[in-house]
């Protein structure tokens, strides 16, 4: 905590930023000016113990962590809170005549993510810095980050996000660190932007590292000068569209050429300041590289470092190719954060040929290498030619990944196993020493601590101490107080306000007023048919029915929210969120309903309006089919916050099931040991014909009672289920399978909401035995069994 910081000096800081940056005083600055200065005052503050960390860290063994996202979310609260000095910016502001909750919604979200693999990496930097772990994030600064989204007549629309368009302080420019990057075609600057990364309870600040593009040529004054003056512009597109734009894919491959520019780009800059940074420090002698130096890479995007590496090491540096194959081999440790087959990167050879030969070169050595390797073992040609990295003109970035790393993990439990017993699994046989787990977790900081300050100060109060925050296993200790009933009114008061405020929120938002006191159900994470929206919205519109057929069932008032970005080219998923906006129209509006259910859309689902959202949450939907999630981060925010969670048994739930007991969580559907021989037999027809309700929902989507724009959208969600195509066959993500289990234990939990004080103990019980899914957790993992570094506090 930086106690040594006053209210007077953060308040003389402002002005003078102010001052410099709009040329006004200080008292008649805008929101906008005061958060821009108190921002540049934050950094300022930070500065000396920012650089006294990067000295100390370049002297011992670090971890950089390459990730084409970081999803960070706001900074501002996050860093107030971590020096300890809310109160004192608060009072700060307030000399202005402003205040701080205002000031702090002027910032922008860095959307630099799509969703759980860049939140991930997010969270992890927060434990690593509040850890004092040496440890580096290495990404792009992307100009527009993931999508906005409106909806537009209930149809999702996108529009640009240029988050730093009016400027962003907490990035800072290093010109004097910026490295070239060769392509075959031109070569361009990458100059580093740096944002701070505090830690809460400790001084050290780490370092994310995001570069940006600049054209290395200089603007050509012959084209210019030869009126060719668009010739001379299109080179500097060139340049610009590496950083232009976040891929908005989440869980699906995209072959586009530009990708792989913007991966090579990063990894070739990250690696060279790394080598750079490291003959400072040890001398030109690269044989103690790996000993001071070890990468992650965030599932395969960052995978081009194992060519780029070796290339750097031969190339630039006279080693061996032998001798830099077992340092890349020492360096390199590989996250998977999937299973599906078509989120597997395989990128036509042709292209590394076109952008970088050398580079292909280096693959295709790596590649014979690797099938000597096994012939020697005797192993037959065909396991040979199923495993090699670059067969039949392509290259397998994962199996790049694995042969060039030392570790291979997975981030649950249960995926991990899929990935030992069935994806990876000849790989498994051949190297199993290399393959571990590494359950994912989440920061408790800003998803307990700034999120929810009210429980955290009651959890404060009850723990004597908020040593929990740095902790999260003494959580533990709350779990008698889920007897006393005084306690639990006491958290439930919390939930009600929290909920009561997320109300506000949405009718601010959305126009659309709902009841405090109803269940709040939510299920927010990207939109994609594996993750099932769909099922969710039927049980929805069953509900409807079944109260108009019968408006004496018992049901406590119910608010279902939806947060869901769609990817802009995938056409169902789009036509999910158009169903859920057609269906909320149609419930909300109807008064033999009369507000029991509601529905809700929340635009735009980020870090910060989820901020809102998992506070507020009675129930968790996580209900993926069984085996195709391989993790879930949300999860594990919702439980947090005290949350019961309605899942699946996948990913992480099946960990949240162990930690919290059966009677804390509603669990239900096919099991993933199940799903094969289940499939076998299944006929979604069938279902659509005798589940009691099936038919009378289905048929929205095609007896014109619903309206999709004269797209077709419904007609083909329809044909999805229950017809199948001549590509795919119907419903293989088992929605209608699931349906009626779904049902049962989703009116169960209505059920068991009614109870209050029993229903306060279990969602307690959840907060009480969330510790295991604190980021610190998985990063102490991560440290100490891949990674090998220690702390080192400044
Ligand atoms: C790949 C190639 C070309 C274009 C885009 C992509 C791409 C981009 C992002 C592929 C996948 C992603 C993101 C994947 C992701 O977020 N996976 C999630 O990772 C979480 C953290 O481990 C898990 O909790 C989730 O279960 C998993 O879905």
């Amino acid at each position: 905590m930086r106690t040594d910081i006053t209210a007077e000096q953060i308040k003389n800081k402002m002005a003078e930023f102010v001052r410099a940056d709009s040329g006004k005083s200080a008292d008649r600055g805008t929101l906008w000016d005061y958060w821009s200065a108190l921002s540049r005052a934050v950094v300022d503050l930070l500065a000396d113990d920012w650089e006294k960390t990067r000295d100390t860290y370049d002297v011992v063994r670090q971890e950089h962590y390459f990730s084409a996202e970081f999803l960070v979310g706001r900074s501002m609260l996050n860093n107030l809170v971590n020096l300890g000095i809310y109160e004192k910016a608060q009072e700060a502001v307030a000399a202005y005549g402003v205040n701080l909750t205002d000031v702090l919604e002027q910032e922008s979200d860095p959307g630099l993510g799509n969703g759980g693999l860049g939140r991930l990496a997010a969270c992890f930097l927060d434990s690593c810095a509040t850890m004092n772990l040496p440890v580096t994030g290495y990404g792009i600064l992307y100009r527009y980050g993931l999508f906005r989204q409106q909806l537009a007549g209930g149809f999702q629309k996108e529009v640009p996000d240029s988050w730093m368009e009016s400027g962003y302080p907490f990035v800072v420019r290093r010109e004097d660190e910026r490295v070239k990057v060769h392509y075959n075609d031109f070569d361009v600057w990458a100059v580093p932007y740096d944002m701070p990364i505090t830690g809460y309870g400790t001084r050290n600040v780490n370092r994310l590292r995001l570069w940006k593009p600049e054209p290395a040529q200089e603007f050509d004054f012959n084209l210019f000068n030869s009126q060719r003056f668009d010739d001379a512009v299109i080179e500097r597109n060139r340049v610009n569209d590496i950083w232009r734009v976040l891929y908005p894919n989440d869980t699906s491959y995209d072959g586009k050429v530009l990708r792989v520019r913007q991966q090579y780009f990063f990894v070739s800059a990250s690696l060279q300041d790394i080598v750079r940074r490291y003959k400072i420090a040890h001398g030109t002698d690269m044989s103690h590289f790996a000993e001071f130096n070890s990468v992650q890479i965030n599932d395969t995007h960052p995978a081009i470092g194992i060519p780029e590496l070796m290339r750097i090491l031969v190339d630039e540096n006279g080693v061996e190719w032998t001798d830099a194959w077992k340092i890349v081999t020492s360096v390199f440790a590989y996250t998977n954060h999937t299973v599906m087959a078509e989120a597997l990167e395989k990128w036509d050879a042709g292209i590394f040929q076109y952008l970088f030969p050398r580079i292909f070169q280096i693959i295709d050595g790596i590649n014979i290498q690797f099938r000597n390797e096994l012939l020697a073992q005797k192993l037959p040609l065909s396991l040979i030619d199923e495993l090699s990295p670059m067969m039949d003109g392509r290259v397998r970035m994962a199996y790049l990944s694995i042969y060039g790393s030392r570790a291979v993990n997975g981030v649950a439990e249960l995926h991990t196993e899929i990935l030992k017993r069935d994806t990876l699994k000849e790989w498994y046989r051949l190297w199993p020493e290399k393959f571990s787990n590494k359950t994912n977790g989440v920061t408790p900081r800003r998803w307990l601590r700034s999120c929810n300050p009210e429980l955290s100060a009651l959890i404060t109060e009850l723990l004597g101490s908020d040593a929990w925050v740095t902790d999260l296993d003494r959580l533990s200790e709350l779990t008698p107080y889920a007897k006393d009933d005084r306690v639990m009114e006491r958290f439930l008061a919390i939930k009600r306000g929290s909920k009561q405020r997320l109300a506000e929120y949405i009718f601010a938002k959305e126009g659309v007023e709902i009841d405090a006191e109803s269940v709040f159900d939510i299920q927010i994470k990207r939109l994609h048919e594996y993750k099932r929206q769909l099922l969710n919205i039927l049980y929805v519109l069953d509900l409807y029915h079944r109260i108009k057929a019968d408006p004496t069932i018992s049901l406590p008032p119910v608010t279902v929210i939806f947060g869901a970005k769609a990817a802009p080219g995938y056409f169902r998923a789009k036509a999910i969120i158009k169903f859920i906006t057609e269906t909320a129209r149609i419930i909300n509006t109807d008064p033999d309903i009369d507000g029991r259910i509601k529905v809700v859309f929340i635009e735009n689902y980020n870090v910060s309006n989820g901020e809102r959202m998992f506070p507020a949450a009675d129930i968790s939907e996580q209900i993926s089919t069984a085996g195709l999630e391989a993790s879930g981060t949300g999860n594990m925010k919702f439980m947090m916050n005290g949350a019961v969670t309605l899942g699946t048994c996948d990913g992480a739930n099946v960990e949240i099931a162990e930690a919290v007991s059966d009677d804390n969580i509603y669990i239900f559907g096919c099991r993933v040991e199940n799903m094969e021989s289940t499939r076998a037999y299944y006929n979604p027809r069938w279902h659509y014909e005798n589940i009691p309700g099936l038919k009378r929902v289905l048929d929205h989507l095609i007896d014109g009672s619903m309206d999709d724009g004269g797209t077709g959208m419904f007609r083909d969600l329809y044909n999805g289920l229950i017809t199948g195509s001549n590509w795919q066959p119907a419903d293989v993500f088992f929605v209608l399978g699931d349906f009626d289990d779904y049902r049962k234990v989703r009116d169960l939990v209505y059920h068991d909401y009614t109870d209050r004080l029993s229903w306060a103990r279990k969602c307690w019980l959840n907060v009480a035995n969330s510790g295991r899914f604190s980021s610190d957790r998985t990063i102490s993992d991560y440290a100490n069994e891949i990674w090998k570094i220690t702390p080192s506090k400044i």
